[in-house]
């Protein structure tokens, strides 16, 4: 059982006036996985720090940005007290986040902490009565909305998590910021093998920047209606919206200065775009982020197999593209398509506005039902939708006199099933009877019947 360790002694009321911290909005998106790859913190406000608690001192970093509803945050931490034998400490140190959420100065009632142990299990705590006792959220009544990886590497701990700003967990169980709010958090470390009742700790106030242009919904797909809306344009004055540098709206602003306009998404690359605001009056600019996300539509969404399978077009859009000279400069983004998980076809490319368009024959090898069509990018962006294998005959000959052999051949069925032919009504399955193989197949002959012996 983890324990609740982390105030045991409870952190001191912070008096002093801790430093503020400009927590800038993100710009570039963030993998949770215990690593820092890439730029992904290079947006970030990022403070040298020194936790420290009774002469015990941890040197480490912190990352700090918010995309307008979440809080992203890397803590760095130099410990290599374990690093000659089996890594980290196998009491497991901890990171702790703990947030004045009733804004008193003070650790107690009220307040929220987000924890992240060294080996993964990001809880979301509140303080309902002792600030030694934090309790989970999931355990009180409340949900954990905190995420986050760590990992440990060469004497450097990484922790990464994110809180939302405002999760509306109930009972006041998190914090309910606002961008261009303020508030003063704890980051504590908790190495459990150096100081079990006293963690290390550094302490700052959080100021949020604004996010003067509100995006709703903040990702979606290409087509999909997005409302632009925000305060402080100039009363009655037009707005402008851009789609990073296109123009896509224009609206004019009431006499609060405040405005709100749809948009329709338009074909683009997977991932973060800017949308621009520009007030006309003033030339004053300002952007909310939006994320383009995978889709793809099937046309038709249903068909049959039969000798060669009925074509079906997957048109995709908002996958990513090559930007730069590659190998082989002819396979620009390969897009895989897979049929119930198996691979269908892999020869499809994106344009640089991130759609293609893939056609593939309904496969023989599925009974009939609802399966899922997927499409994959070389850089892991995918979309799925259902396609419906509908059952189908084909008799040949399609025509000829009563005594004609026939032979009819169906797809699409019902696996492992006993399958019974009529022919005008009349029951022409073979004596031996019939059934459909694991992929929902049969085949069955028959002559033509003479109808009108049979209907006196
Ligand atoms: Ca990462
Ligand atoms: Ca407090
Ligand atoms: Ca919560
Ligand atoms: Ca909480």
């Amino acid at each position: 059982m983890w324990a609740i360790f982390i105030i045991a002694s409870p952190i001191t009321p912070a008096t002093a006036q801790p430093p503020d911290v400009d927590v800038p909005r993100l710009r570039i998106p963030v993998t949770l996985d215990g690593e820092i790859t890439g730029d992904e913190w290079a947006d970030a406000a990022g403070m040298d720090v020194t936790f420290e608690r009774d002469g015990l001192t941890y040197e480490g970093t912190i990352y700090l940005k918010h995309d307008c509803t979440t809080l992203w945050m890397c803590i760095q931490v130099e410990d290599d007290d374990e690093e000659s034998s089996s890594g980290p400490d196998v009491m497991g140190d901890i990171v702790g986040v703990l947030f004045d959420a009733n804004g008193n100065g003070m650790t107690d009632a009220g307040d929220d902490m987000a924890i992240l142990f060294h080996d993964d299990h990001p809880m979301d705590m509140a303080i309902t009565e002792d600030p030694s006792q934090p309790e989970p959220d999931d355990e009180i009544g409340g949900v954990n909305n905190v995420k986050g990886e760590s990992e440990w590497e060469a004497g450097l701990y990484t922790f990464e998590l994110s809180k939302p700003l405002n999760s509306g967990d109930s009972a006041g169980y998190d914090i309910a910021l606002s961008p261009g709010d303020e508030m003063r958090a704890m980051f504590i470390y908790h190495d459990p093998g150096e100081a079990p009742e006293a963690p290390p700790f550094v302490g700052f106030i959080l100021s949020l920047e604004s996010c003067p242009v509100t995006i709703s919904p903040t990702s979606g797909t290409v087509g999909s209606t997005v409302t632009v809306s925000g305060t402080g344009a100039t009363a009655n004055g037009e707005v402008r919206v851009y789609w990073y540098g296109d123009f896509i709206a224009t609206t004019t602003a009431n006499a609060a200065g405040e405005y709100s306009v749809h948009i329709t998404v338009p074909h683009n690359r997977a991932g973060p775009m800017d949308i621009w605001v520009r007030d006309v009056t003033t030339g004053d600019a300002d952007w909310g982020m939006f994320t383009v996300k995978s889709k793809i539509v099937l046309i038709p969404d249903k068909g049959s197999a039969w000798w060669w399978g009925d074509e079906i077009v997957v048109r995709g859009t908002g996958f990513d593209y090559y930007d730069l000279p590659h190998e082989p400069w002819w396979a620009p983004s390969n897009v895989t398509i897979e049929f119930n998980g198996i691979v269908w076809t892999d020869i499809t490319w994106t344009e640089g506005d991130g759609s293609f368009e893939a056609r593939f024959y309904v496969p023989d090898i599925m009974p009939g039902g609802t399966y899922n069509v997927t499409a994959t990018d070389d850089f892991g962006n995918s979309a799925s939708a259902p396609f419906t294998v509908v059952p189908k005959i084909l008799p040949w000959p399609s025509s000829g006199s009563t005594a004609t052999h026939v032979h009819v051949d169906g797809w699409g069925f019902a696996a492992s099933q006993s399958v019974t032919v009529t022919f005008d009504g009349i029951n022409v399955t073979i004596f031996e009877g019939v059934m459909t193989d694991p992929e929902g197949r049969f085949g069955n002959a028959f002559k033509v019947p003479d109808v009108e012996l049979y209907h006196t």
